[in-house]
This record gives C-alpha cells, structure tokens and sequence, in this order.
C-alpha cells in the first residue's frame, strides 16, 4: 500500500484570509487521510480543537538581547527542518511568500538536497502586491519563487501581478480559495439578527483585518449614503489598525449608534448570514476571501474591482463589483438591494449557487492534492500554469 503523504503547512494564524485558507486545507487534507503538520508561530485561528490526523508545532522565538528583533525566519526553518526530519515530511507547503518560503527554502537545505522534500509556496496577496515589493524584499521574494518545487496563487490577476513585477517566467499555478459551503450557509435566525438591526433595517457588514488596503472611508462614506436614504446599522468583524479611525469617522457623523463592531470574530459562519449585504471596497483584492464566505451565505456582495474578484463575481448577477472610488456607484447598488426583495433574493441564491459549484472546498482541495501528486512524483510535467 502506498503511504499518504505528510505535508507541513506554515501560515499566519491570525484573522487573514492566507491563514485561513491554509488551515482549512490542512483540515481537508486530514479528511482524506494525510498527516498534516502545522509549524506555525501559534495555533492558527480555525484550528482550535482536536481533530484526527493534524499535529501542531509551535515555532519557538528566542530572545535575547542582542536581537533588535527576534529572528522567526530562523526558528522557524529549525522548526520545520526537525519536524520534517522526526515526522518524515514529503512537502512544506508555505502560505504567503514572506518570510515563509525563506524559512522553507532554509529547512530544505538542512535536512540534504538528496531528500525528497519539495517546497511548495502559495501566494495569497499583498506579498506580492505590496510587501514584497518593497525594495528590501524584492529580490528575495523573486528568489524564493524561482527556488519553490511548485508555486501556487490564488487568482489569475496575482499570476499577473507576479509576471509583471517580478519578471517571473516559471510556471504559478492558479488555484482559487474556497469555502466550506456546509459550515457557510444561509441562515434565517431572527432573534439572533435583533441583537444588531431591527427587522426594518438594512444590516449592512464589513469583515476585514482593518489595514489601510481595505479603503475603510469608502465603508465609512457608503454606509452614510445609504443610511441617509434607508434605516441602516453597520456591523464591523474584525480588528487592526483603521478600526478606531473609522469608529471615529462614524461619531463624526451622528452615526455612532448605529454601528457595532464586534472584533475578532472565532466563526464568520455565526454572523455573515443575519447581514442584507457586505461592502469590501479594497483599494485591490488579489482575491477577497470573506466576498466568497459572504456569497455562500447567501449575502449579496458589494467589492471592489480591483484585483481577482472579477473571477468569481458577475457585476449584476451574482454581486456587484464597483471601483474602489466610487461611493456613488456602490451607495446605489446597495440601495437596490436593500429595497428590493426580489433582486436581493435572486442575487443571494446565484451567489450562493456559483460559491457551492465551483469554489466549494471538495472541488479545491483535489486541486491542491493533484498538485502534491505531480510535485512528489517528480515528474516535470507542469499543472495548468498561467
Ligand atoms: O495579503 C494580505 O494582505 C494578507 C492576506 C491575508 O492573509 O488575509 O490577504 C490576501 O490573501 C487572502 C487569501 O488568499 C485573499 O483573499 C486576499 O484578497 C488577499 N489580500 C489582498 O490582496 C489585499
């Protein structure tokens, strides 16, 4: 019989959309019967409970007073070199490139060239759009791509992104992010939604980590504009930077009562469905994970159109995609929505009907573990690359 395959997955565990995609990956592998090792700096968020077949290794950082800053690139590769050595490894698959496909491409190096070990580094976003960009990283984010077994990333648009910017010529793989349509689902749960809106308002969401990229104005302006016109609350889930500058923004003008915000929030799943609509008009999204956990809760969407999520949304059909400018544009959509049952009844079930067929995480996760065949194969033979 031949042995399943053991992969190690390193990702931030915070509230991102790469870390999240990384987990339930992890999640589903171990569905189907692999080891998975997650080598992260704590426990990411969506894997806080016991479950057959993943394994937890914390990366432990040492400080000492020398250090300006603690190097977690170092500890990490000793992290990932040890479990790959003591839980023999076939892949460390590496969610977003910086600094994690160094640390891969460090512990491939220290468990011997001559081992089957294959890198695998998955781009999700900004760390080729933004971060890695930045002049003190650019030529290592451009390396570790060349230097990856296999390179994934999560839409077409960042495929693009990283031909043009980093010049690169080797194959990237597309493979979208998903959502367990089981777990995000449509929920009729009118008490629950009283605790937010009362049953004559439009409950309108945003669900970010709250960074500039986010254009939280634009969500502050909108929900002004369609509250001006439609009795309206605003639900924020999520936390970072721009939150108290937007909560600000929102006292400014007259609308403190009528926003909660709720932090972090464990399971999006609980909330996203008691919303009328969800607003995320990023300056760019590479892709726009919680766009898709928001369609397959039958929430109409209202992003951006900047970055991949053309790839998944149809302006009009099963969401709205306006330019990141334009407050008008997005104010009128939403009003539609909000005033009109029908469309958006008809919009949430194509959204939800397009989230199930084709971004629904058993159409995904083949496509992952079809990689990790082809990659321990060692065939040379190329996916699907863009
Ligand atoms: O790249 C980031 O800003 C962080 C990252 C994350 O961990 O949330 O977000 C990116 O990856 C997500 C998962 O693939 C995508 O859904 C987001 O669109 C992408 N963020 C941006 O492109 C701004």
């Amino acid at each position: 019989m031949t042995r399943v395959p053991a992969i190690g997955i390193t990702c931030y565990p915070s509230q991102g959309g790469s870390g999240i995609i990384a987990t339930e990956l992890g999640l589903g592998l171990a569905r189907c019967g692999y080891a998975v090792h997650f080598i992260c700096a704590s426990p990411p968020l969506r894997l806080r409970q016991y479950n057959e077949n993943i394994f937890y290794h914390q990366v432990d950082m040492v400080d000492y007073p020398v250090f300006q800053y603690p190097p977690y690139t170092l500890s990490l590769a000793t992290t990932m070199a040890e479990t790959v050595q003591r839980y023999k490894l076939d892949i460390l698959h590496v969610h977003y490139a910086i600094p994690h496909a160094a640390s891969g491409y460090l512990a491939r190096a220290m468990v011997g060239g001559s081992a089957r070990l294959k890198l695998i580094t998955t781009l999700h976003g900004t760390d080729i759009t933004l971060v890695g960009q930045a002049p003190a990283y650019f030529p290592m984010t451009r390396f570790l791509i060349d230097q990856s077994d296999a390179v994934t990333a999560v839409s077409r648009f960042l495929v693009r992104e990283t031909r043009k910017v980093f010049g690169v010529e080797r194959p990237l793989e597309v493979i979208p992010n998903f959502v367990d349509t089981r777990h995000f689902c449509p929920r009729e749960d009118p008490h629950e939604r009283s605790r937010y809106a009362r049953r004559d308002e439009a409950l309108i969401l945003h669900a970010s980590n709250f960074r500039p990229v986010k254009n939280l104005a634009a969500v502050g302006e909108t929900f002004a504009r369609i509250a001006a016109r439609h009795p309206a609350r605003l639900l924020l889930l999520g936390e970072g930077p721009e939150l108290a500058p937007l909560l600000t923004r929102l006292q400014e003008f007259g609308l403190g009562e009528r926003v909660t915000a709720l932090g972090l929030v464990e399971d999006l799943a609980t909330v996203l469905p008691l919303g009328d609509l969800l607003l995320l008009p990023s300056h760019h999204e590479s892709f726009g994970l919680v766009a898709l956990e928001a369609m397959a809760c039958g929430v109409p969407v209202i992003a951006t159109n900047r970055g991949g999520t053309e790839e998944f949304i149809t302006d009009g059909v099963n969401g709205f995609l306006r330019d990141p400018a334009d407050l008008d544009g997005m104010t009128a959509a939403a009003l539609q929505i909000v005033a009109d049952d029908d469309l958006r009844r008809h919009i949430a079930e194509e959204a939800r009907r397009d989230a199930v067929a084709e971004f629904g995480t058993h159409c995904v996760l083949q496509r992952y573990i079809e990689l990790y065949d082809r990659v321990l194969s060692d065939s040379a033979a190329p996916g699907p690359a863009e």
